[in-house]
């Protein structure tokens, strides 16, 4: 049974960036499927609608996910010496980049984003990661000893079938690696914006396990990690492959879980509660700002700055305009407001106040403005409450 938690309001596509202006267009609710206690959005978008030659994201844009790409690849490297790499969603390359191009086989529907990654020398599928593919890919290559995929299957609608594609096509002793944003950081740190159209379903151990068994693989370890506000990546085998045991961080990473109450439908009503008074307290402190005439800019045009604007309702009486470094995001609106994305510019009017659209990479961007920051330059962030930070 599904059973609706909280709703984010009318909500436009995050990624939709146009220089019309683009209104929301759906209601977005979270769901809680209490079978296998999964976390999902209520509308589940086409994928040719949201993922399609004018995607904007671009994974190269943070120093942060570069950095931590490049270190994985080197752990991979050592510890498995993987022969054939399969990676799923690849972007414009940043983890792919980092391996022996005859090793690495990648898969990226987006057009333009795909032959960015063809630029650096990778072998990229421009399809969608589904069952016509995964047959012309075991045709010509065979099976994997590694399949990563970071931040990809959370996008897609049909789990199973990704899940029995992957065991098709995985090594009987091969291991897959999915990094995706955690559900329990995203309770405590009560970071709603997690959800967009594109974030289909917010993973937790507990649901990912349970969706993993019905198609013959289970997860044997877990790594929490920083990025995108605190994801985890997990270490997947096939049931069948006895040699690996499951470990005491996956096992720790389960208890945590269930102390938290992420198996249970209470939990996320208290969640939304927790929301629902988020957005009162952030409204009224730029609201209050507003009052006293202040200049609020936003910093990063995420897609998840896209919910907060549009479930807030904060709209272009409140931001002047979003510094972003993504060149297909500059110049044009943030969906579901008029509120302009500009061309990037290092910060130096200190009276600004300056929202964190990507909180997420808070300790890169207090990095980037070290000068404003130390000369009384004021950020506001909504997590995990909204509030002013200030030196
Ligand atoms: P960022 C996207 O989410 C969409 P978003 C997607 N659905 C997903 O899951 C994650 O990525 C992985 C800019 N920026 O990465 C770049 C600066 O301008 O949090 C981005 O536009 N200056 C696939 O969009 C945005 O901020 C900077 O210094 O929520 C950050 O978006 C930095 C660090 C970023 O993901
Ligand atoms: N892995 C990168 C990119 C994440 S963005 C990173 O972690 O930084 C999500 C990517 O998934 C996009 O590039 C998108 O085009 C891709 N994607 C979405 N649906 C997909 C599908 N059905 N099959 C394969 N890739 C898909």
């Amino acid at each position: 049974m599904k059973k609706t938690f909280l709703d984010l309001g009318m909500q436009p596509l995050a990624n939709n960036f146009s220089k019309k202006y683009t209104p929301a267009s759906f209601r977005l609710k979270l769901k809680f499927d209490t079978d296998l206690k999964l976390v999902m959005i209520n509308k589940h978008m086409k994928k040719e609608k949201m993922f399609n030659k004018s995607y904007p994201y671009r994974s190269s844009k943070s120093k942060l996910v570069k950095t931590l790409f490049y270190k994985l690849s080197k752990k991979l490297n050592k510890k498995f010496q993987p022969k054939k790499i399969l990676e799923i969603g690849c972007n414009d390359g940043m983890f792919a980049s980092n391996f022996d191009r005859k090793k690495i086989i990648c898969v990226e529907p987006c057009k333009d984003v795909a032959l960015e990654a063809r630029k650096k020398g990778l072998n990229v599928y421009i399809n969608y990661f589904d069952d016509k593919l995964v047959k012309k890919i075991i045709k010509s290559h065979k099976k994997f000893d590694l399949i990563f995929s970071a931040n990809t299957i959370t996008h897609i609608s049909k789990y199973n079938s990704v899940f029995s594609n992957i065991f098709k096509i995985l090594d009987e002793k091969g291991t897959v690696i999915i990094e995706e944003p955690s559900l329990l950081e995203t309770i405590k740190k009560n970071s709603y914006d997690q959800f967009y159209n594109e974030h289909i379903y917010v993973f937790s151990t507990i649901a990912l396990q349970n969706i993993l068994k019905k198609n013959g693989l289970e997860i044997y370890d877990i790594e929490n990690i920083k990025v995108h506000g605190g994801s985890n990546r997990y270490y997947i085998k096939k049931i069948n492959n006895k040699n690996i045991k499951s470990s005491i961080r996956f096992k720790r990473n389960m208890s945590l879980e269930k102390k938290h109450g992420l198996d249970k439908f209470s939990s996320f009503k208290k969640f939304s509660e927790k929301v629902k008074k988020s957005r009162i307290s952030l409204v009224k402190l730029l609201k209050d700002l507003k009052k006293k005439n202040e200049k609020i800019i936003g910093y990063g045009a995420s897609a998840k700055a896209v919910t907060i604007l549009n479930y807030c309702n904060l709209k272009d009486d409140i931001f002047d305009y979003f510094y972003d470094t993504t060149n297909q995001k500059i110049g044009k609106f943030l969906p579901g407001t008029k509120i302009k994305v500009m061309k990037y510019k290092k910060l130096k009017n200190n009276k600004i106040y300056v929202f964190l659209g990507a909180w997420n990479f808070y300790r890169e961007i207090l990095k980037k403005e070290k000068n404003f920051y130390n000369n009384s330059g004021k950020f506001i962030t909504h997590v995990p409450y909204p509030r002013i930070i200030k030196k």
